[in-house]
């Protein structure tokens, strides 16, 4: 076990985007006293930006990410627009959400398979399974299994082949046989068929999203004004393509992704119960999906933005943007004036100054460490996210929110509180899928019936003007913003304040941890050699810190996957 004071850091974090390090102490039980948060890369896209013409703002923000590249695309686009006064047509509004929602539904899919269930289920349970039990155990969590017993031996057959060949590709390196794996070995044969099964699933989302976008990742088809897919939109047979689509990942995320959350959420209760991984107990939400042309407090969402603070976790408070900001006293960057004061997006300064670790090389949590900012609402370390988007739209009384997230509960015969963990949080995800299936199919019949009826507006002209804009919405991983400001025609300054920041962020200047932070805290590390549980906790959030510092890294070098320092 870990002597007292023992810091285990672990560089990088693998299974996300980008470069993520994690330090934690450890006391003699192994347990996590103090935790730290570190983006280790740096590009800034926020500087390639300035000087631009506002009207190519987009194509170039979507380059802050692999993963979320619409969003970024349709952010800062949208700031451009509000900065122009200009108000969408409907339909490409409804053209913007479709894109936005088939682009939820791959990220989520892909997070959750791909990049988080290895987590919970270990691959080499999966040779002692025996695919009949496994396909009657697969019944108990849903009346339609996505697989039947054959399905289920042919997967095991493949994960044999796999460990027979000794390349076990995304398998490799794992911590198998952790005693903190739980699931039985049918348990693990059914993970392993849709994690195999996924591959294909989430390939379609792409092709969702490619119909309207032109293409996948970093889609095409928005200009400042609107779409110009229009072609496309107004073709029945293309919106039938993308409605079947729809139709087959739908299937897939009911009858096996909500099942596969029903198993997680059953055979890991106690850890959720005890609130293993609960980050700071606010929570934050920008608006889920516009149903009109408003811009922020004039216009209608699915779920409409709010807060939440641990104090008082019931009461849904009205967001103000002017009360955003962010800090670098912890973060490799200098301000003007001084590292502790909190600037506003719209005065946002990203002026680069490495400092690197401490001399020992790892992180002291009084210097800067990292290359992502500190965001503060209010003054306030803020959760983003599906959690956010759960405890913020069900505390609205979102009647929809309401009866998924009752569903869950009484199945698993849990308290709300169940989700305040790391498997809630990934349980989340998985309940807003099934929304995000249902609001896509209204979008796509609300498009559907506009074409129909003759509406064949997708763009609106404008006359290009000085200003600022800012654009505000939920994404995957929770509340993103773009904030511009236009001087001479010229974009004077950019700045995105991005989910994965708000989350990821290190310490604020008066020492308040970030959410990442926070919920490692008090965790205890069964074996400080393969620390399984930071992994479940951190890939929890699905982090992205392409996004969270708006980085490329450079050349792409290989590191090891941690290392334990005395
Ligand atoms: Ni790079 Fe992103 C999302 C944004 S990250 S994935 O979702 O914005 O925090
Ligand atoms: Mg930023």
């Amino acid at each position: 076990m870990a002597p007292i004071g023992k810091r285990l850091v672990v560089d990088p974090i693998t299974r996300i985007e980008g470069h993520l390090r994690i330090e934690v102490e450890l006391d003699d039980a192994g347990r996590i006293t103090d935790a730290f948060s570190s983006g280790t890369a740096f590009r800034g896209i926020e500087l390639i930006l300035k000087d631009r013409d506002p009207r190519d703002l987009g194509l170039f923000a979507q380059r802050i990410c692999g993963v979320c590249t619409y969003h970024h695309y349709e952010r800062s686009t949208e700031a451009v627009e509000r900065a122009y006064g200009i108000k969408l047509p409907p339909n490409a509004r409804r053209v913007r959400n479709l894109l936005l929602l088939s682009q939820f539904l791959q990220d989520h899919l892909l997070h959750f398979y791909q990049l988080h269930s290895l987590d919970w289920w270990d691959v080499t349970g999966v040779l002692e399974a025996d695919p009949v039990r496994a396909a009657r155990l697969s019944r108990r969590y849903t009346e339609r299994p996505y697989h039947g017993e054959d399905d289920l031996a042919r997967a095991r057959e493949r994960i044999a082949k796999l460990v027979a060949s000794g390349q076990l590709g995304p398998f490799a390196r794992g911590f198998w046989g952790h005693p903190r794996y739980r699931f039985a070995p049918e348990q693990n044969l059914i993970m392993a068929a849709h994690y195999l099964e996924n591959l294909k699933i989430q390939r379609l989302a792409a092709q969702m999203t490619a119909i309207l976008g032109s293409k996948n990742p970093h889609p095409q088809s928005l200009v400042v004004g609107g779409v110009t897919v229009a072609n496309d939109a107004l073709r029945a047979n293309r919106l039938g393509e993308y409605g079947a689509l729809l139709d087959k990942v739908a299937a897939f995320v009911e009858q096996a992704y909500l099942p596969d959350i029903v198993m997680l959420g059953e055979v890991y209760k106690g850890e959720a119960l005890a609130g293993r991984g609960c980050g700071p107990g606010n929570y934050m939400v920008f608006g889920f999906v516009p149903l009109d042309e408003g811009f922020w407090e004039e216009a209608r969402y699915y779920i409409a933005p709010g807060y939440i603070l641990a104090e008082n976790p019931e009461r849904v408070l009205t967001v103000d943007p002017e009360k955003i900001g962010e800090e670098v006293s912890r973060s490799w960057y200098s301000y003007t004036g001084d590292d502790g004061q909190r600037l506003h997006p719209f005065k946002g300064e990203t002026r680069p100054r490495y400092t690197g670790f401490s001399a020992g090389g790892t992180i002291d949590p009084a210097a800067k460490y990292s290359w992502i900012k500190t965001p503060r609402y209010d003054g306030h370390a803020m959760e983003v996210g599906p959690l956010a988007r759960l405890l913020v739209a069900y505390h609205q009384g979102h009647e929809r929110m309401r009866a998924v997230v009752e569903g869950y509960l009484r199945r698993l015969g849990v308290p709300l509180s169940f989700f305040e963990s790391a498997v809630g949080r990934t349980a989340a995800r998985a309940l807003e899928t099934r929304l995000v299936v249902e609001v896509a199919r209204e979008q796509l019949a609300e498009l559907t019936r506009a074409v129909a009826a003759g509406d064949e507006r997708f763009f609106s002209g404008y006359t290009p003007k000085d200003g600022e804009g800012v654009s505000l919405r939920e994404v995957p991983r929770g509340a993103l913003s773009h904030w511009v400001r236009i001087e001479n025609g010229r974009v004077a300054n950019f700045q995105a304040v991005v989910p994965s920041t708000w989350n990821a962020a290190p310490r604020g200047h008066d020492g308040s941890l970030g959410a990442y932070e926070t919920s490692l805290r008090g965790e205890v590390i069964a074996d400080p050699e393969r620390p399984l549980e930071i992994l479940r906790i951190i890939h929890s959030f699905d982090p992205c810190m392409s996004c969270a510092v708006h980085l490329i890294q450079p050349g792409g070098a290989v590191l090891g996957p941690f290392r334990v320092e005395a």
